[in-house]
């Protein structure tokens, strides 16, 4: 029985105790998960005392600058997670490939895809950053992870969460049997339960996006933030407009307080129509959790967990929150299909 404040450890066995099949592998994968976010969470925390702001010089495959605080989180989690195992293979948002298990390591049976620090732009200015992750089963033979068993659905996932290093250090995440979140005592080491079985409000009176862009979105989006925009204090609009520019921290609110986050795709760059977040360890764990948690994520076309990935690093818009906001969505963008 769960309770309030027990370690996140203690939490894990309680629910992997459900599954007498178990065989402890997710469990370790977790902790070995939960060990690298104490570490990257210690340094985040001192980064402005540190020579470890700024810009490496460097680029990702998507044209993002790799930000030294990047690099460390990166660096950290293929560390950790390497030697456990329980992966076959990882990908991460600052590799261009699949990044290997290396030979002298024992292989196991799960996927792991990351994003090292989502929100590093802010790094700078103390805003709240987070990891962000995703674990899929291998489902190709062989010992060795491929491409292939990165390429999986949002559908298929086992597990998704992240880490906010914000105020607070808050882990949430899901293996399919609701969201839990837990709270880094920094005094003791250890995640504390602090947010048990996060069910997100079905209708929330916040709206997230960039709006600087909006001369770029399609009709139905413009149409409908106009909607949020007019009075009508029965459906609680105008909607406040809450965006801080780091999806973790964007999302994570709008979870807890209810409200949709929007990153429709912005033709100012017709070579990245599809919008700026990435499917596989951005808006498809996200999806995870916002379904487990009650409410929804679209691409305003098709549901973000019903995509088939074609490649590694693609893109999708990403409209995702309270159930009944992500419907009005789209129906605003049905109505004005072109
Ligand atoms: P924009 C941060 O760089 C990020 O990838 C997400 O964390 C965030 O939601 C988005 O980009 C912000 O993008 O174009 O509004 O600055």
């Amino acid at each position: 029985m769960a309770t309030k404040g027990m370690s996140v450890l203690r939490h894990i066995v309680e629910q992997e105790r459900k599954f007498p099949q178990a065989t402890g592998s997710l469990t370790g994968l977790l902790m070995d998960l939960i060990y690298a976010a104490k570490v990257i969470s210690r340094e985040v925390n001192k980064a402005g005392l540190v020579d470890i702001l700024g810009l490496t010089g460097e680029e990702n495959i998507s044209g993002d600058e790799i930000k030294k605080l990047d690099e460390y989180a990166n660096g950290k989690l293929f560390s950790a997670m390497d030697h456990g195992g329980h992966l076959c293979v990882m990908a991460s948002e600052e590799n261009d490939e699949v990044i290997p298990i290396p030979d002298k390591f024992p292989k196991g049976k799960y996927v792991l895809l990351f994003d090292p620090l989502d929100g590093s732009s802010n790094i700078d200015a103390n805003v709240s950053i987070g990891t962000i992750f995703s674990i899929h089963r291998k489902k190709t033979e062989g010992e060795n992870g491929t491409l292939e068993d990165c390429l999986q659905k949002g559908s298929d996932q086992v597990a998704a969460g992240y880490i906010l290093y914000g105020s607070s250090t808050v882990l949430v995440y899901t293996t399919g049997q609701g969201v839990n979140g837990y709270t880094l005592d920094p005094s003791v080491g250890e995640f504390l339960l602090s947010h048990e079985d996060i069910k997100t409000p079905s209708k929330g009176e916040i709206y997230s996006a960039n709006e600087g862009n909006a001369k770029f979105w399609d009709e139905g989006t413009k149409k409908y933030i106009s909607y949020l925009k007019e009075k009508d204090s029965d459906t609680g609009r105008p909607y406040s407009l809450r965006y801080i520019g780091s999806l973790v921290s964007d999302f994570h609110r709008n979870l807890l307080y209810g409200g949709i986050f929007l990153y429709p795709a912005d033709c100012k760059d017709p070579k990245n129509p599809k919008g700026k977040l990435r499917l596989l360890y951005e808006a498809s764990p996200l999806a995870f959790i916002v379904e487990q948690a009650g409410g929804m994520a679209t691409t305003g076309k098709e549901n973000i967990m019903d995509i088939v990935p074609t490649e590694l690093h693609q893109k999708v818009p990403l409209i995702i929150g309270s159930k009944e906001d992500v419907l009005t969505y789209q129906k605003f963008v049905g109505d004005y299909a072109d």
